[in-house]
């Protein structure tokens, strides 16, 4: 896969979070996902790949647009898979919270786990405790384990979840086991991806999401030498069913390597709103400014690009009503 395209994807996510940012805060969460989506749709056009959504805005019936199967780019260029997600915490937009970003990864064609749509419990960490945990393991071990690889006492260790009722047990845990937490609204892709820079203060995250966010996520980890395990958390006996049909086994841990192979592999996220790791857009009049993380797993090469974006000279990128 050429290294340039990593550039070009930054193109990508930097229009689905410049056009959803004039929704932040104003209580509409499909608009802000519809101005994001088609915006990464738009420019997918121009880039020279050959990209099959693995994961995308829903089934081919469901959805319009960066459904799952559309071919995407301009039909030159390397075969890959494509997962993304262009509004990561639509909920996040609507209410001007904090850490929504617009996030794609691609990969060479079949090494992206086709995630079906239902949760995973997911484990994350950074570099450093790379081969220390287990999401099989209690919580406690893990916090134990990763208080070790990174030198500080369990007091030291933030975990980052996801606040809702369905984690009371694992937040008890935590808590009893001395560590501290950062709760947040949604968002677990830019949670786990915290994980591996010490600024944003997060050491691990915890708990159930969303599968296609946790293949988006162990690819972001994948390019920063992190780790990243999960399993498939189906709901009921459908569920169950479409992971069998999937050839999936529901009870395995998913691996780094399961969920995406080899090491051809880019990620790129923009802020949309601001976050410990990434500035949200900020629409200046005149021109809008974009903070984006983009990501090479081959080469290992994290790059943070500033964009600032005539809206003299590109109207579009931010549609008025
Ligand atoms: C998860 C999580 C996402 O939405 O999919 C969550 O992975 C939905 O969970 O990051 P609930 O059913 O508990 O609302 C996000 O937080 C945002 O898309």
């Amino acid at each position: 896969m050429e290294r340039s395209l990593s550039m070009e994807l930054v193109r990508i996510t930097e229009a689905a979070a410049i056009a959803s940012s004039k929704w932040m805060g104003r209580g509409l969460k499909n608009e802000a996902d519809d101005a994001a989506t088609e915006a990464m749709r738009t420019v997918f056009d121009t880039i020279p790949m050959r990209g099959t959504v693995v994961i995308g805005e829903g089934e081919m019936d469901e959805a319009p647009m960066l459904y799952i199967g559309e071919q995407l780019g301009s039909g030159d260029g390397p075969e890959v898979d494509v997962a993304v997600d262009p509004v990561e915490g639509t909920n996040i937009v609507a209410a001007g919270g904090w850490n929504a970003i617009a996030v794609l990864a691609i990969a060479d064609r079949g090494n992206l786990l086709n995630a079906p749509d239902m949760y995973m419990d997911k484990i994350a960490v950074g570099p450093e405790a790379v081969g220390k945990i287990d999401i099989n393991a209690p919580v406690i071990d893990n916090l134990r384990a990763v208080a070790k690889a990174k030198n500080k006492d369990i007091e030291d260790v933030v975990a980052t979840i996801i606040d809702r009722p369905r984690h009371a047990q694992i937040i008890k845990e935590i808590r009893d086991a001395g560590a501290r937490i950062k709760l947040i609204t949604d968002g677990d892709i830019a949670g786990a991806i915290n994980t591996a820079f010490d600024q944003t203060g997060v050491d691990i995250l915890f708990g159930i999401g969303g599968a296609p966010e946790g293949v988006i996520s162990a690819v972001g980890l994948k390019c920063l030498g992190g780790e990243f395990q999960g399993k498939l958390v189906p709901q009921d006996e459908e569920e169950r069913q479409r992971c069998l049909d999937m050839g999936l086994e529901v009870d395995k841990v998913l691996m780094m390597d399961d969920l995406v192979k080899g090491d051809d592999a880019i990620f790129a996220a923009t802020g949309i709103t601001d976050g410990e790791l990434l500035r949200g857009v900020q629409l200046k009049g005149s021109f809008a400014e974009s903070h984006t993380l983009v990501m090479r797993a081959k080469s290992g090469t994290v790059r943070f690009v500033e964009g600032r974006h005539s809206l003299k000279k590109k109207p579009d990128l931010v549609m008025k009503d």
